[in-house]
């Protein structure tokens, strides 16, 4: 993209219209599926108006969101409406070409008007992200910039490689106020994600009221890592979170971790204990000395009650149930556990997601394995499960970039933003290819993270690399270019008070 204060690229610096070059393509993270630039630009001024369709309450809510996004940096009150426009920008789902898909969009600018298409309102959410990139990277601002506001000539038709485009956060560990999810949610949607998965539950906290089990919350929220302060998401928040999160065409995933993962749940509730004694809650950060006791009714009862309230709750069509490093239950119990589960998960009218241990177990078709360091996403593939790829060497956002990254672990290897960046899913895992992927989710586990800040830090710039691979094409594929254009996006992160470490391996703009 352009940096602020250049040239529009219909201009060379001498002030000659430039031969069209891949070097006057702006800098789109994820790169669309196709890009053809033309010359000239469209030119945002008090005069432009939004027009969207008559009919449909969800282009229109679209429409606003376009304009509130434009409103602070260029202080012009764009309207939204509903009259047919010769000029502007224009917003549509009639007659879009149905190739496109679910989240497909098309983007048309000339000098004259931005035709913005697509067959579902998903796709036109996506395409306002892209119409936000092709302007300077001030249009991010909260206050009043000088402008102009180009938006160069081009015509974009985009697709996503796959379904699922995720970031997961880890709000277990450390606690995350419903105001920094939105937060997140904010930076996901600005690279096309379209899911998040809310880690609620782990050894150190239960972080979502069940109201069937007020314990749960009374003393399994105290906690956090570190001794931390805890905290939970009462039933309203997380209906808040919800529907903030699908005003931006992002399913929020709901994990409740178990059997292991769950010495927050044994401490507020003794009957969960193969004893009867509940331990006393935790802090530190070992894994796998924890499991619900997997013989007993109550356990069942237990998890039918949770998993009911959370997927009344739970628009989307998943219930995520952990099933990781559950060191302390044995094999048979496992494998007899998670068949109960997948069960009960299916009776409230959800598929069960699980990370790859649960490929241990018999798996239904529609039950998906979340890979992350083993070979049992294959398994997963074999019985003819989906795979959502969240690798830790690539996709760990909590791993240390380098040694000397302050946040984070390095259990997985350091992560430096090629190393998120320069892989495939589909060659990633051997048995699972692109036919088994549903797709790609970058994790991040908050050990180390106890602010919006630190989350910013690890999430920036790896998250846009992930992203990246989710959506793009596998042909649009290149690091050498994605580092140019990632550079032009940390201004953006500037103006969005997005505090991304500045990797070396970037040359910043
Ligand atoms: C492994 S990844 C875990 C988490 C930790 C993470 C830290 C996975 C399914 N389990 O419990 O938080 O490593 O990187």
């Amino acid at each position: 993209m352009i940096p602020t204060g250049a040239t529009a690229p219909n201009q060379s610096p001498e002030g000659q219209a430039p031969a069209v070059t891949t070097s006057t393509i702006p800098a789109l993270i994820p790169q669309p599926a196709s890009v053809i630039p033309a010359t000239g630009f469209f030119e945002l001024t008090s005069a432009t108006s939004i027009t969207i369709e008559a009919a449909d309450p969800d282009v229109a809510a679209i429409g606003r969101t376009l304009a509130a996004l434009l409103r602070p940096a260029t202080g012009i009150e764009l309207q939204v409406s509903t009259a047919a426009s010769t000029g502007g920008i224009h917003l549509r789902i009639s007659d879009a070409d149905p190739s496109l898909g679910d989240e497909g969009y098309r983007l048309t600018v000339t000098p004259e008007l931005v035709t913005l298409s697509a067959p579902r309102p998903a796709g036109l959410f996506f395409g306002v992200q892209t119409l936000r990139q092709l302007l300077p990277p001030s249009i991010e601002s909260a206050r009043a910039q000088p402008g102009p506001w180009r938006i160069p000539a081009i015509d974009i038709r985009d697709t996503p490689r796959f379904a699922w485009r995720g970031a997961m956060l880890d709000v277990a560990r450390h606690f995350f106020s419903v105001q920094d999810i939105e937060r997140f949610i904010d930076r996901i949607a600005l690279y096309k994600m379209n899911r998040l998965h809310l880690h609620l539950t782990d050894d150190q906290g239960w972080r979502i009221a069940i109201h069937a089990w007020p314990q749960l919350t009374a003393l399994g929220a105290s906690t956090a890592v570190g001794g931390d302060p805890g905290g939970f998401l009462t039933q309203a928040e997380y209906a808040e979170i919800v529907a903030y999160a699908q005003a931006r065409y992002i399913v929020v995933v709901p994990e409740i971790d178990m059997p292991g993962h769950t010495n927050a749940a044994l401490a507020s509730i003794p009957e969960l204990n193969c004893t009867g004694v509940a331990p006393p809650v935790y802090t530190g950060i070992e894994v796998g000395f924890s499991s619900l006791c997997i013989g007993p009714e109550a356990t069942y009862r237990f998890i039918d009650d949770v998993l009911g309230e959370l997927a009344a709750l739970t628009p989307g069509d998943y219930l995520h149930i952990g099933g990781d490093e559950a060191h302390s239950t044995p094999d048979a119990d496992y494998r007899a556990f998670i068949a109960r589960v997948q069960a009960i998960v299916e009776a409230h009218g959800k598929r069960m997601i699980g990370w790859e241990e649960i490929a241990r177990a018999d798996l239904h078709a529609q039950s998906i394995a979340q890979h992350w360091f083993s070979d049992l996403a294959a398994r997963a593939a074999a019985q003819g499960s989906q795979v959502i790829l969240s690798p830790a060497s690539r996709a760990y956002l909590d791993m240390q970039y380098a040694p000397d990254t302050p946040l984070g672990l390095h259990w997985a290897g350091y992560v430096e933003v090629q190393d998120a960046y320069d892989w495939d899913p589909a060659a990633q895992v051997p048995g699972v290819g692109e036919e088994e992927i549903l797709g790609v989710e970058a994790p991040l586990w908050t050990e180390t993270i106890r602010s919006l800040a630190d989350i910013d830090r690890m999430a920036f710039p790896r998250l846009a690399a992930i992203a990246e691979l989710g959506w793009s094409p596998r042909h649009t594929h290149a690091w050498l270019d994605f580092r140019e254009r990632l550079a032009a996006h940390g201004s953006r992160w500037d103006m969005l008070g997005i505090a991304f470490t500045r990797s070396p391996q970037i040359d910043w703009e």
